[in-house]
């Protein structure tokens, strides 16, 4: 069993990749939760959303988020009432967070009703929520404490930011499929995808147990670094990582997951930053074979990396 660790768009990308080369039964894609907020009254999960849209062949391939095609007629209708319409949510993903809300007003945990969705969408790889628990990310900033979506949708990124936390994280357990991965002794190999390390993949860690689990191993764990050329290829990586006075180099990145890898596959670009173990690639995944080649080139130098 490999299991990739992911967030975001290029968390979702990668796992794509290594979807279309490895066997059902053979992958488990852990999702960060803490982006998850409540919304016009629905439960939003957008990094488990974006992997089971992505790994469905549904995703729009621009946004990277929500269906392809897709229209915000409900959001136009809701500004026309004064209504909050920053967080564009498309009017058939609607459905996917209604019937969510449903199940879990009902009681149903999210990776059950998670492993419900990506079964009827025709997944057939397992997409993991980190955690039943409310874990919430917490961006804290010179503007203020601002919870993630407010941070990343409605003000765009821009407050400078000064520290990150994971609110709930101490009280909330791995959900049962991450449990009884961490268990199971029948894991092959860690691939952290080429997610944010501060807002999607740090959370995952922050699970109660994840850590300590990576931390004792007894197999290879590589990290995909999100940077090109010291930038991220979307999100706020590296501009975070300069105002948390982080280098944002390959160097910055394997400190930052300083005894959970054993190696770092990084872009040709940054090959002059390439520190420690590095397979150096290109990272950029503009087609679905670019994604298909990188999870190949990741999984054999993840082999390589094998002690026992
Ligand atoms: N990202 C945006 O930049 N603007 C949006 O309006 C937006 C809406 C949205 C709706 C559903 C969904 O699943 C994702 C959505 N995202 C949007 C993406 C989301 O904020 C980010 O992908 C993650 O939370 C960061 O990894």
């Amino acid at each position: 069993m490999i299991i990739a660790l992911a967030g975001g768009v290029g968390g979702a990308r990668m796992a794509h990749g290594l979807a279309r080369i490895l066997p059902p039964g053979q992958l488990s894609v852990v999702v960060n939760t803490a982006d998850d907020f409540t919304h016009l009254g629905l439960h939003i999960c957008p990094d488990p959303d974006t992997v089971m849209y992505t790994l469905a062949g549904l995703a729009d391939p621009e946004r990277g988020w929500g269906l392809e095609g897709e229209t915000f007629n409900a959001m136009e209708a809701l500004g026309k009432l004064g209504g909050e319409n920053w967080f564009s949510l498309g009017d058939r993903d609607l459905a996917t967070h209604m019937e969510r809300t449903r199940r879990l007003t009902l009681g149903e945990p999210l990776s059950a009703i998670m492993a419900d969705f990506c079964a009827r969408l025709g997944v057939q790889h397992a997409v993991i929520p980190m955690s039943d628990g409310a874990i919430r990310t917490l961006v804290h900033t010179e503007e203020g404490d601002l919870p993630f979506q407010d941070y990343f949708v409605r003000h765009r990124c821009r407050p400078a930011v000064t520290g990150i936390s994971f609110e709930g994280a101490g009280q909330a357990a791995p959900s049962p499929a991450m449990q009884d991965l961490m268990q199971s002794g029948k894991v092959r190999g860690v691939v952290i995808c080429p997610s944010n390390p501060f807002l999607s993949i740090a959370p995952i860690l922050a699970v109660p147990g994840v850590r300590s689990w990576l931390q004792g191993r007894q197999f290879p764990c590589i990290a995909i670094s999100p940077l090109i050329g010291g930038k991220a290829v979307k999100g706020p990586a590296a501009k975070i990582m300069a105002e948390m006075q982080i280098d944002a180099t390959p160097r910055g990145i394997a400190l930052h997951y300083q005894g959970l890898i054993d190696g770092l596959v990084i872009d040709h670009e940054d090959s002059a930053d390439a520190s420690g173990q590095c397979l150096v690639t290109g990272t950029l995944m503009r087609s679905v074979a670019d994604r298909e080649r990188l999870a190949r080139e990741a999984l054999s130098y993840l082999e390589s990396l094998r002690t026992v």
